[in-house]
């Protein structure tokens, strides 16, 4: 199914839209480092603003990983993306990606990883969370169903709730960045995710994030600060193309290999 050209999620826009559109207009000359990218993708997203916080040189080439073509099946056997060619070798997995960003191009950019050992392995823990518990909750209540048996669609938002209000009690308290004052890692690598929270406003009747608690402030203080950032913000579509993308995972008929594991109670493929 995944490769054939009528695969139900490739009916998709074909290029990013609003802030991102400039972007991508500006990284389309020939590069030796290519970002294999869908506009949409979340995941693609965390290269992409790594990428453009350290200023590195690359291409950006659109590709639609539900068509899955050969340039991007000849890189990535599993035809996802985001995808990486470096001096013609193929990288993936959107974290992997980030790390090896900062590794390979120490001297572009602000380095995102801290350099102490312990502040670079915490990093790595809530980089973990967010990819083993936050995403797959965050797709268990977009796509739950049905949407008339309110304590299971309950249930599915605090567990949300929950993994974010965990996640954001471990942030530095001044902020408002997760490790203090300035941008790292783990906020590019989450940024994505917090920056589509609206679906939930949009299909499931509303996050309901508590006012008048201590973590939850500093979640929303944290949330403007991703959304100010520019190379969040200008890596961002316009949201009326996100729709027809959300609304098949908020109806959970989306086939995608995420939608397609978080309906078997599997983790991020
Ligand atoms: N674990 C991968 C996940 C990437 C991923 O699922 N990308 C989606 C687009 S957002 C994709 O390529 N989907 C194609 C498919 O489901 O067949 C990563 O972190 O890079």
């Amino acid at each position: 199914m995944s490769n054939k050209q009528d695969h139900p999620d490739s009916n998709l826009f074909p290029h990013a839209t609003g802030l991102a559109h400039k972007i991508v207009g500006e990284h389309q000359a020939e590069q030796p480092l290519k970002l294999y990218s869908g506009w949409f993708c979340p995941f693609v997203q965390r290269a992409w603003t790594v990428l453009e916080e350290k200023k590195i040189p690359y291409q950006y080439i659109e590709v639609n990983p539900y068509h899955k073509p050969d340039s991007l099946l000849k890189l990535n056997p599993r035809g996802l993306v985001p995808t990486l060619q470096y001096d013609n070798k193929p990288l993936y997995e959107s974290t992997v990606i980030c790390e090896f960003l900062e590794d390979a191009y120490p001297d572009h950019g602000p380095r995102l990883l801290p350099k102490d050992p312990f502040d670079r392995a915490r990093t790595r823990i809530w980089t973990d969370f967010c990819t083993s518990r936050i995403i797959p909750a965050f797709h268990r209540f977009l796509q739950f169903q049905p949407m008339d048996d309110k304590a299971g669609l309950e249930e599915a938002r605090k567990e949300f709730l929950d993994k974010l209000n965990e996640f954001a009690k471990e942030m530095d308290e001044a902020g408002p960045f997760f490790l203090g004052e300035e941008p790292s890692l783990i906020d590019f690598v989450i940024a994505p995710w917090i920056m589509r929270l609206w679906v939930f406003d949009h299909y499931k009747g509303g996050l309901g994030i508590p006012k008048d608690d201590a973590a939850w402030d500093r979640f929303r203080t944290y949330q403007k600060a991703l959304e100010e950032r520019p190379s969040i913000k200008n890596t961002l579509s316009e949201k009326e193309h996100y729709l027809p993308i959300y609304q098949r995972y908020a109806d959970n008929t989306a086939q995608s290999e995420l939608a397609k594991a978080t309906r078997k109670g599997r983790g991020v493929p």
